[in-house]
């Protein structure tokens, strides 16, 4: 099986140094973990909750790819006390068992477009950090090969990235992220977006 690729692009908001989302890619043991955090408001503070963000998610990960998506974020919210707090969603592809999984909490958009159709995991109200959802929504669905992941920060408006330019296999995937966040991304907010396929 051929390794996903993913592309990854993140950018401040306009008159900003400190980007307020973070991204996490990570594969382990043919696992992957797709994710993006987003720090409530913009610069440095929101920087740091989204870098906390990510780095716990990351830290969950690697003690174990078997964590499940409702330990991983009851974790990052515990270590988002006292911060700005941040709103986040995780995808896990597993590519051999042919499953994926995602979780959000927030206002993060995520897409996942396959052969039989396209699916919007539903986000779960909440802020990491200061309130937590009471149960957090965790959609799975089967992985095929070819099945495209996108995800982004609310520095792009939802659905303002069209599909046909997702669809479009002559693109990379390091060259979709920078198109979309360069065109479709807000020039006052921080932009995040991956997509893997
Ligand atoms: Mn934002």
């Amino acid at each position: 099986m051929e390794k996903l690729k993913v592309g990854v692009y993140t950018r401040a908001r306009e008159g900003e140094i400190a980007c307020g989302n973070a991204c996490l890619v990570k594969r382990v043991e043919g696992v992957i973990f797709l994710a993006v955090g987003d720090g409530i408001g913009h610069g440095p503070e929101a920087a740091r909750a989204a870098e906390i963000a990510i780095a716990s998610m990351e830290a969950s990960i690697e003690a174990s790819i078997n964590t499940g998506l409702v330990n991983i974020f009851q974790l990052c919210h515990r270590q988002l006390k006292g911060t700005r707090g941040a709103v986040a969603a995780l995808c896990r592809v597993d590519r051999s068992q042919g499953l994926w999984q995602a979780a959000i909490v927030g206002n993060i958009h995520v897409k996942i477009l396959t052969a039989k159709g396209i699916i919007t995991p539903m986000a779960t109200p909440g802020i990491l950090g200061y309130n937590y959802p009471h149960q957090l929504l965790i959609a799975k669905g089967s992985y095929q090969e070819g099945d495209l992941f996108l995800i982004h920060s609310d520095g792009i408006q939802e659905g303002a990235v069209p599909l046909a330019l997702l669809a479009n296999y002559r693109l990379t995937t390091e060259e979709l992220v920078r198109l979309i966040g360069e065109k479709y991304g807000r020039r006052d907010d921080d932009v995040a977006v991956i997509v893997a396929r």
